[in-house]
């Protein structure tokens, strides 16, 4: 929409909300405070341990309300065609139908707040606004981490254009401390009118509506139309010995290490890992045929549980202050805990729900989570606001599995690269949905965040073969397991070696061996000094199972028979090539 046309779009939503008073979000740090002591005497939020983590708060959800809903998210493009096999769908006219009635009245006796946010640098060239409409407090405090908020936004908006977000709890005249309404729970996307509707939920990404549904699903939409990416990838600079830069890009399913990668600390000396993103880069070719990227985001919004100084201490280094937490436990002396947090909490702790914990129960919601500026980070990349974005040097697809796919792999091409993120897949955790240890297709980790057909989005990636300069693609696996069911691979720090090969292989280094899915490293060529492995492992992490990519090949053909005439031929051969090695 037009920036012009924000006071008719404004007035419009205002007479169908009709809240009780509209106020401005204009940004700034002492407007932020304002908003958390006010959470604080709503008695929305408890301010924590002023000594132990200050200038933070616990804020509890309906225990109803605790996740994105992907079964009631809707791409609402003019035809089922457009939005493919792996969306929900909705059309639009239908769509607003049933939107209308739930919004009309909804904010009757609330206050609507008016959040101008930009998702991008907002001296960047590839900023894009949006205006999110909320009756939720709690969603304006999240988006000021979140996001850019506030009146220079509004000031680019003015004279350009936004992307319309209209947000409500709903349950409308509910004097809960967390209205929801669970039943009506509905995320809109409108793909070509370029707007967000979200009723239901005040949740992560359902409710801050810059992040999943704008900066990954409509933005997945204006990239294809633009000649660019927007994608669930992490971004890291990493700098070797000599003090050399480069850049990566990481996609992993959900519960595969994507924010303990984001966050490496480097376990070789002289190496260094710093953060440009932990979750979404918007990717463009430059001017010299490279591709660069930039993070949209302003924060982390992470997964609590399993986070501690063992698994991540700079994401524990993040949230010593200035965090909001959202459904995790909070000790006697006023501080948070989880689940994996490697420390023993002092007790009574108080439970996610509010009460006295049974030491049996999950004290903190598997998916509760902090919220934190990513300023906070100790090692922001200096160029994490960059408005050209960083120069990328190669990208990672990681899932969780178990034997065939090895330690790390190369493709040979760009086309092969393609095919590595589109057959992408976990292994499912406890933490996910369904048995444990079932093979989950996840495309680029992209299965609920693409606005538009999959098949079509496959065909834009290839699109980019052309560039002079691409990156390299990879595939890494940590979590290959030996005959007892061990891991083979530490993990975490030691993920540097892997890193460290393919650093080298983007300056030409190393030779790998060959095989028809891709270049495998020589064992002698991943760093493994001061690694205490079992033996015979490294050969288990970087063995070519042929039979098994075989295998492989026949399963992603009949996966990839969902997709239709839309899935690129290019793949077809290329996955021909692994089926008949
Ligand atoms: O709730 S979010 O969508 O922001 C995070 C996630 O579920 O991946
Ligand atoms: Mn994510």
């Amino acid at each position: 929409m037009k920036g012009q046309e924000l006071d008719a779009w404004l007035a419009s939503m205002v007479s169908l909300l009709q809240p009780k008073e509209v106020v401005w979000v204009h940004g700034g740090e002492e407007e932020h405070q304002k908003v958390l002591q006010a959470l604080v005497k709503e008695g929305v939020a408890t301010p924590l341990n002023e000594k132990l983590r200050p200038n933070s708060f616990l804020f509890r959800s309906d225990p109803r309300d605790v996740a994105r809903v992907e079964s009631r998210t809707y791409i609402c493009s003019d035809t089922q065609e457009e939005a493919g096999p792996t969306n929900h769908w909705m059309a639009p006219a239908e769509m607003k139908e049933k939107l209308l009635p739930l919004f009309k009245g909804v904010m009757q006796g609330r206050t609507l707040y008016v959040i101008p946010f930009a998702m991008g640098p907002l001296s960047s060239p590839f900023v894009k606004c949006g205006i999110q409409l909320s009756d939720s407090f709690y969603v304006v405090a999240n988006m000021a981490l979140m996001t850019h908020v506030g009146d220079k936004v509004l000031a680019k908006i003015k004279e350009s254009s936004f992307v319309p977000c209209v947000h409500s709890v709903g349950a409308k005249g509910s004097d809960a401390k967390w209205p929801c309404d669970p039943e009506h729970l509905v995320v809109a996307h409108f793909p070509r009118e370029r707007e967000i509707w979200s009723y239901g939920s005040g949740y992560g990404g359902n409710a801050l509506l810059g992040k999943k549904c704008l900066a990954l699903r409509i933005a997945s939409v204006l990239a294809k139309d633009e000649g660019w990416l927007a994608e669930h990838m992490l971004i890291v600079g990493i700098t070797n010995p000599e003090g050399e830069k480069k850049y990566f890009l990481g996609s992993f399913p959900s519960a595969c290490g994507k924010t303990n990668l984001a966050l490496l600390t480097a376990d070789l000396p002289g190496w260094k890992v710093e953060t440009v993103g932990d979750d979404i880069a918007w990717i463009r070719p430059g001017k010299d045929g490279r591709l660069y990227a930039v993070n949209p985001e302003a924060g982390f919004f992470g997964v609590a549980p399993g986070t501690s100084w063992q698994s991540n201490p700079k994401a524990m280094e993040t949230i010593a202050r200035d965090t909001l937490f959202t459904n995790v436990a909070l000790t006697s002396d006023n501080d948070v805990w989880w689940e994996g947090m490697g420390v023993v909490p002092k007790q009574p702790v108080i439970n996610w729900l509010g009460e006295t914990w049974d030491g049996k129960s999950k004290a903190a919601q598997p998916n509760s989570r902090f919220t934190v500026s990513i300023k906070r980070c100790p090692t922001v990349d200096p160029a994490w606001d960059s408005p050209e974005g960083v120069p990328i040097s190669g990208i990672l697809f990681g899932g969780r599995r178990s034997s065939r796919v090895p330690l790390v792999m190369e493709s040979q091409d760009w086309t092969q690269g393609v095919l590595y993120g589109a057959a992408l897949s976990s292994e499912t955790t406890a933490a996910a949905e369904g048995a444990v240890g079932q093979l989950r297709h996840d495309p680029f980790a992209m299965l609920p965040f693409c606005g538009y057909h999959m098949g079509d989005y496959f065909a834009h990636w290839l699109s980019f073969a052309k560039l002079p300069n691409l990156p390299k693609i990879y595939v890494v696996n940590w979590f290959q397991k030996d005959s007892e069911g061990d891991y083979l691979w530490p993990g975490f720090g030691a993920n540097t070696r892997v890193m460290k090969w393919i650093f080298e292989r983007s300056k030409g280094e190393h030779e790998g061996k060959k095989t028809a899915v891709g270049l495998l490293p020589q064992e002698e060529e991943i760093d493994v000094k001061g690694l205490s492995l079992k033996e015979g492992a490294m050969k288990q992490l970087l063995a070519f199972d042929k039979d098994g990519w075989k295998e492989e090949a026949a399963e992603l053909q009949n996966y990839f028979k969902r997709f239709g005439s839309h899935f690129p031929s290019a793949l077809t051969m290329e996955l021909d090539k692994w089926a008949k090695q």
